[in-house]
């Protein structure tokens, strides 16, 4: 199991479930390990000529708009920065945006209208300190599971008491002290009720919004015109107002309050409105620069934060320039010494992608992302990638539904193989250390893209040797000029080779002359605009860009799962973090689940103008009536149809660009299914030839699950060609039944394959059949028989669904422990290890706890906070 640092002042050791199982994510037998052009094996020469070909020839053609790069927050500063100085300093347009887009850019264009940029003013110490923390569409018990942890010491601690706002009952709303459960997309009109609540209880700090705000007056007349009562905000948002009264009360009688805020609030056509009516109470309360408050935006990827440093984003420049300033642009091409820096914005992803179909954009080069999956309006995002001109991927794996439409791949080097910086949600810039070779040809990303820079011609302003140059290039820059700019880390922009190498992790600011960092920002009430003053922006609830209709009467959201991470390239393959969701599925409430005729785990059809999906069924209370949820994750390596994105609509924040991922209205159909299937196999396969399959890794193989709409006899044929050799096959048919069943053996009787067909909804349960299958023993002749029979001869001891994923407990055995006695969480983690590692199963732990009469723990959620 992979270890935290514990002297890391982000985290002290502790790591998530994903972290905790890194080590075995690092096989290379998924990984790219050298050039490809055209499908082919290449050198790095041909493939690098090629790339700078290509976009030469597009660039002299078309001009430099005509080629684009997007890029992740999961490159490295440093890859970043060289990305974005090529593109928009050289090539001379500013067509590089970033998959932050679709995660950040609300929170950004928030940061900037409210304290002139985009700056998250607080530090972590701020959740150990709070009284009172409101998690905003933040899951934060499995997006960050170990800062909800900090969240819920405190909770021990100090009595810090914590609210969650989200439509659906997430593992951390079931984990909250008051949950308020608001319609989608209503969050607007929540928070300008808790402005004009603060205002009539006399709750604000008249003293702070005279010295260090403008805007108040109207952002608080256009918070009392959308929300003059509570009434009129319980009606809104679809909550009691006994929610509402809680909540508000806590708001304005607690001084240590911080908003943490994520993707529900980013990824919305309102994203930019909900980030300014939060951060609006923040500052009219003072509630911002000191210990234990403020508003608080949660970054998702490793490095999101890094990109918006260096200009990852298409409207942002570099060093938090941007393109509006006469001086920003002066000062970037004077230090750049770069006569063709591009003077305005670039394409947002999502017209980036819509250029691309358009053929407008002739040369894509795309690097650490996978937008045919996280895109919304997938299919289109697929046409456009198979139609480009010249698509170029950088990636560490192969085979992502990105990466097929390629024609060059680069072999990129993954986390352990690369060195260079991150910048995490509280500022700090942290050194990640290369502790493996580079397998095969992979190179890092700065160097692919260096080495395209020198073959454009070039050479002289990308003459880096190592992640070292470009830091300190990038250090220096943050500093050339920097006016009333905040971000400053000219303080590092001298380090040695050495000193780089062992750089404490460190928040920014960090000026010239200052070596330590800056915990909190906007201490003295002041702030980075031209006349100091934060802005209170008013703002105004609108509906979502695309509402529910006749036709597609429920809204589709969409988001993350504990054990999986974005679109499985890193985790897909790790049996035990499949385990929480072997599949893709669609949440549905009973009500809906009866109305649209649906059975737990069936199949069932989400459609919505945009595209189609397929996911299994999955029927409970967690989501309310008239919503669903499905997870991000899955992609046609896993399960065809079982990604969202085909779904979601394309909507934007007319500010930020981010789409509206967590609201697209959509219909919900069963599938009419004639056969379902399970298949067990050693091998990898794709079984394209069948109309619905999933692929999940399990101990020694992979399990399939088939399915298709004619007759089991119909399909037959192209199921048995998925089986490997068929020497050792033994087979029953019932074809009156509709069973067939099959198994086949290799020369020492070890099991290599073994199928079961049958009518939809009869297959047996595989547990026995998985644990026959991990092992490599010769099957002997009474298991054989139970294969066929599905009679499960080996019983496997019984796990129940899996809990804990670090150490595999499953819920059957924390039952077990509980009717031996133990009480709490604590106690259950010294019988079972379950809980002790990342702590991201210990909300459902709680839960378990919490179901079982007798236990009343101070742990069990309670429906207010009075
Ligand atoms: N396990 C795991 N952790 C991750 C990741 C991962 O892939 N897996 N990815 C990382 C990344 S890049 C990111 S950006 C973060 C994201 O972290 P989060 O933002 O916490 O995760 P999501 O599941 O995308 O969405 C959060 C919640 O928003 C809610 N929501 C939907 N609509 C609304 C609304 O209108 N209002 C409100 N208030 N809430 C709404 C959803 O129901 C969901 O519970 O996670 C990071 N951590
Ligand atoms: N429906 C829906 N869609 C969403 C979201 C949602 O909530 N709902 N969330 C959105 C959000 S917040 C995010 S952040 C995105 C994430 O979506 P993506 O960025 O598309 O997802 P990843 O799977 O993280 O893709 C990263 C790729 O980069 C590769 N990689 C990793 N490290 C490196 C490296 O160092 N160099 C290179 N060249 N490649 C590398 C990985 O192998 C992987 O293929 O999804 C967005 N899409
Ligand atoms: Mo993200």
């Amino acid at each position: 199991m992979t270890k935290g640092d514990p002297a890391h002042p982000a985290n002290y050791g502790r790591v998530c479930s994903k972290g905790a199982a890194l080590g075995e994510t690092l096989a290379l037998d998924r990984r790219l390990l050298h050039p490809v052009v055209n499908g082919a094996r290449a050198s790095w020469d041909e493939a690098l000529d090629l790339v700078a070909t290509r976009f030469r020839t597009a660039i002299e053609t078309h001009g430099p708009e005509s080629v684009a790069f997007y890029g992740s927050g999961q490159l490295l500063t440093e890859d970043y920065y060289v990305a974005n100085k090529l593109m928009k300093g050289f090539i001379g347009a500013a067509n590089i945006d970033t998959n932050s887009r679709l995660c950040m850019a609300s929170s950004v264009a928030g940061h900037v209208r409210a304290f002139g940029e985009d700056i998250v003013p607080g530090c972590y110490e701020d959740l150990d300190e709070a009284d009172l923390v409101v998690l905003v569409g933040s899951n934060a018990a499995w997006c960050h599971p170990i800062l909800f942890r900090r969240l819920t010491d405190a909770r021990t601690r100090r009595g810090t008491r914590l609210v969650a706002i989200d439509p659906r009952r997430s593992a951390t709303a079931a984990d909250c002290d008051l949950f308020l459960p608001l319609r989608p997309g209503t969050d607007v009109l929540l928070f300008n009720g808790l402005l004009a609540h603060l205002a009539r209880v006399g709750a604000l700090d008249t003293a702070y919004i005279e010295r260090s705000t403008a805007g108040f007056t109207a952002a608080l007349a256009a918070a009392r015109d959308d929300a003059p009562d509570i009434g009129t905000v319980a009606r809104g948002c679809g909550l009691d107002p006994a929610q509402i009264d809680a909540f508000y009360a806590a708001f304005a009688a607690t001084r240590r309050v911080v908003t943490v805020y994520s993707q529900g609030v980013n990824q919305s056509s309102q994203g930019t409105d909900k980030v300014n009516a939060i951060i609006n109470c923040h500052l009219a309360t003072g509630r911002i620069g000191g210990p234990g408050m403020g508003p608080f935006s949660f970054t998702g990827q490793p490095n999101a934060m890094g990109g918006r440093e260096v200009g990852g984003l298409a409207n942002q420049l570099a060093a938090h320039a941007g393109f509006a300033d006469a001086d920003d642009l002066a000062r970037v091409r004077d230090f750049w010494c770069a006569p063709r820096l591009a003077e305005r914005p670039g394409l947002k992803a999502i017209d980036l992608f819509a250029a691309l179909g358009e053929g407008r954009i002739r040369a894509l080069w795309v690097m650490g992302t996978n937008p045919a999956v996280s895109l919304p309006d997938g299919g289109r995002v697929r046409a456009a990638l198979a139609a480009c001109d010249f698509l170029v991927v950088s990636d560490c794996v192969v085979g992502t539904d990105t990466a097929r439409h390629a024609d060059v791949l680069l072999p990129a080097a993954a986390w352990g193989e690369k060195a260079g910086t991150v910048t995490n949600s509280e500022r700090r810039i942290s050194r990640q250390r290369a502790f493996m070779p580079l397998p095969g040809e992979a190179r890092p990303d700065w160097w692919m893209l260096t080495e395209v820079a020198r073959r454009l011609g070039h050479g002289d302003a990308f003459p880096y040797k190592t992640p070292a140059d470009i830091f300190r290039e990038h250090a220096a820059l943050s500093g050339f000029r920097t006016g009333r700019r905040l971000f400053d880390i000219s303080g590092l922009a001298a380090l040695s080779d050495a000193a780089y190498e062992a750089l404490d992790p460190v928040q920014w600011p960090v000026p010239a002359g200052q070596k330590d960092g800056t915990a909190r920002l906007f201490t003295q009430g002041r702030f980075p605009t031209a006349d100091g003053r934060a802005r209170l922006i008013p703002v105004r609830q609108a509906a979502p860009a695309n509402a529910p209709s006749l036709g597609a009467p429920l809204v589709l959201n969409t988001g993350r799962l504990r054990d999986q991470w974005h679109t499985m390239t890193r985790t897909g393959d790790v049996p035990r973090l499949r385990m929480q969701a072997p599949e893709a599925f669609v949440a549905v409430h009973p009500t809906d689940a009866a109305a649209a005729g649906l059975r737990a785990g069936a199949l069932a059809e989400v459609t919505s103008a945009w595209g189609r999906a397929v996911a299994r069924v999955s029927i409970g209370d967690d989501v309310a009536t008239g919503q669903i949820f499905m997870p991000m994750h899955w992609t046609d390596e896993a399960m065809p149809g079982g990604s969202p994105g085909r779904v979601a609509n394309p909507a934007c924040d007319p500010i930020s660009g981010q789409p509206e991922l967590k609201h697209t209205p959509v219909r919900l159909a069963p599938v009419a299914l004639g056969w379902e299937g399970l298949l067990l196999s050693r091998r990898r396969l794709r079984p394209e030839a069948i109309e619905h399959w999933s692929r999940t890794p399990i101990e020694g193989g992979h399990a399939y699950r088939l399915a298709g709409a004619g007759s089991a006899q119909d399909d037959l044929d192209r199921v048995l060609a998925l089986l490997g050799d068929r020497s050792g096959r033994a087979e029953l048919r019932d074809a009156r039944r509709g069973v067939f069943r099959c198994s086949t053996t290799d020369e020492t009787g070890r099991l290599l394959d073994c199928l079961m067909m049958g009518a939809p909804g009869t297959l047996p349960d595989p547990g026995w059949l998985l644990a026959t299958f991990a092992s490599d023993a010769p099957l002997e002749a009474g298991t054989r028989r139970n294969l066929l029979t599905a009679r499960g001869g080996v019983p496997a001891p019984a796990t129940g669904d899996i809990v804990c994923s670090c150490f595999g407990i499953g819920a059957d055995a924390i039952l077990d422990a509980v009717r031996a006695g133990s009480r709490t969480t604590a106690e259950l983690g010294k019988v079972l290890k379950c809980g002790t590692n990342c702590g991201s199963c210990l909300p459902e732990l709680r839960q378990l706890l919490a179901l079982q009469p007798g236990i009343q723990t101070r742990e069990q959620p309670c429906p207010s906070l009075s």
